[in-house]
């Protein structure tokens, strides 16, 4: 069917009805992005918010990661791992040196990032600190989001992450986060790795105490624990920073990464490690169809080279820097907290006024598309290429909507 012939109801409904109802989208239609903006099929115009939860840092369609697409698509998109292919080697030349790394595992998606962090910790655990067999313990944060695979819901403490999909798998130990002294009652001798969220996305831009990153470092050092940081959200410039763990001058043993790797323009994920855990893996021993396939690492190339040379991660700390301190001026009795790191922003409302469904709405209506998240929180993440004038374009909105909702 040619693009343009149905409605944005019809289109909907044919989600709706052919569809598994796993989303609840705000209704409308988008069919096409550009920059910090993004149209629906009825021609209205939004500011995009939410960046595909900051897997389009470079903004929509960004042409430079775009042409790296098409050239590669148009000559070599697969060979799986079988063989070797010419864009590998210099992805991972190119990433290794962005980010201090010394090995690298690609695969698709973050939860895959994750799921191979935990086989390679354990693994590791296993043949180099010595623990007993299939006694291994990964340390995780209560209100933490690593994805969606059937191991990774069993230590959500979500209950709509993980009711009824169980049995789940064991060797996870839940702590509160934020609590450092927690992370060091809960090691054992079998303890492999902590896995942790420098600022937890979807639980609502919660930012840890200052010194709670560096005192995880410190306990994970002097324990043999490998500190595994998943910054499949918070990476690539989001905070401000290239990592986040940057605030706070840490760094993790294993870095996990995706959503902006490719720019938004395909499913690509990545374990870093500057220690050997990822040494342990032999071959036949781990491994994906299109992980680290040429199409990934020639987009993956040209997005961290976007993000690089435009001077996005800046960007994130001067704008968001800009845009936290506007959106704690707005004096408002429905506002509980605003909080933020660079353009990861989040506004916090008090659970009596009904929820942020209603402003995530409210804001549609006047052209910024939002997302809530845990019923009163409302996040605020525009691709790292946002102006100055835009962020003020987007702060009257949110002036006009708290006032007026
Ligand atoms: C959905 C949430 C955000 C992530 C962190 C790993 C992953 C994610 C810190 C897994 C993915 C996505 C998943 C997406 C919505 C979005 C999300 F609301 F689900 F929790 F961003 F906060 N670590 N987050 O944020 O990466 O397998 O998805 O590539 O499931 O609806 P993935």
């Amino acid at each position: 069917m040619a693009q343009g012939q149905h409605s944005a109801q019809q289109l909907m409904d044919i989600e709706s009805e052919l569809g598994a109802h796993n989303y609840h989208p705000l209704e409308v239609v988008l069919t096409r992005g550009e920059g910090i903006w993004v149209w629906d099929v009825d021609g209205k115009r939004y500011m995009d918010c939410l960046s595909a939860y900051s897997a389009v840092n470079q903004g929509h369609c960004h042409p430079k990661i775009l042409n790296a697409l098409i050239e590669q698509a148009s000559r070599l998109p697969l060979t799986s791992r079988a063989f070797h292919n010419d864009q590998l080697a210099l992805f991972y030349e190119e990433i290794c040196a962005l980010t201090n790394s010394h090995k690298v595992l690609p695969m698709n998606s973050g939860a895959e990032a994750v799921e191979t962090a935990i086989k390679a910790v354990r693994k590791w655990g296993y043949e180099v600190k010595g623990v007993p067999h299939d006694q291994a313990e990964v340390i995780v944060c209560e209100e933490a989001f690593h994805g969606r695979t059937i191991t990774i819901v069993g230590f959500s403490t979500d209950p709509k992450a993980h009711r009824n999909f169980g049995p789940f798998t064991p060797g996870f130990k839940i702590i509160p986060y934020g609590d450092a002294e927690a992370l060091e009652r809960a090691i054992t001798p079998n303890t492999v790795a902590f896995l942790v969220e420098p600022i937890q996305g979807e639980a609502g831009v919660n930012i840890p105490p200052a010194g709670y990153l560096k005192r995880i470092r410190e306990i994970c050092s002097a324990n043999t624990v490998m500190l595994v940081m998943d910054e499949i959200q918070t990476g690539l410039g989001r905070t401000g920073k290239l990592f986040a763990e940057e605030h706070e001058g840490v760094e993790a043993d294993v870095t996990l990464v995706g959503k902006a790797l490719s720019g938004g323009f395909y499913p690509m994920s990545a374990v870093l490690s500057n220690t050997e855990v990822l040494g342990v893996l032999q071959p036949g021993q781990h491994g994906s169809t299109f992980g680290g396939n040429p199409l990934a690492c020639a987009v993956g190339r040209a997005a961290l080279k976007v993000l690089t040379e435009e001077g996005l991660i800046e960007n994130s700390a001067r704008q968001g820097a800009y845009f936290l301190d506007e959106l704690q001026k707005l004096r408002n009795n429905k506002v509980k907290e605003v909080r933020g790191r660079g353009l990861m922003l989040a506004i916090e409302f008090h659970p009596e006024i009904g929820g942020a469904r209603q402003y995530s709405e409210a804001l549609r209506a006047v052209g910024m598309l939002c997302k809530e998240t845990h019923e009163d929180t409302l996040r605020i993440s525009p691709p790292l290429v946002i102006k100055r004038d835009e962020v003020d374009w987007a702060l009257e909105r949110i002036d006009q909507v708290l006032r007026d909702t």
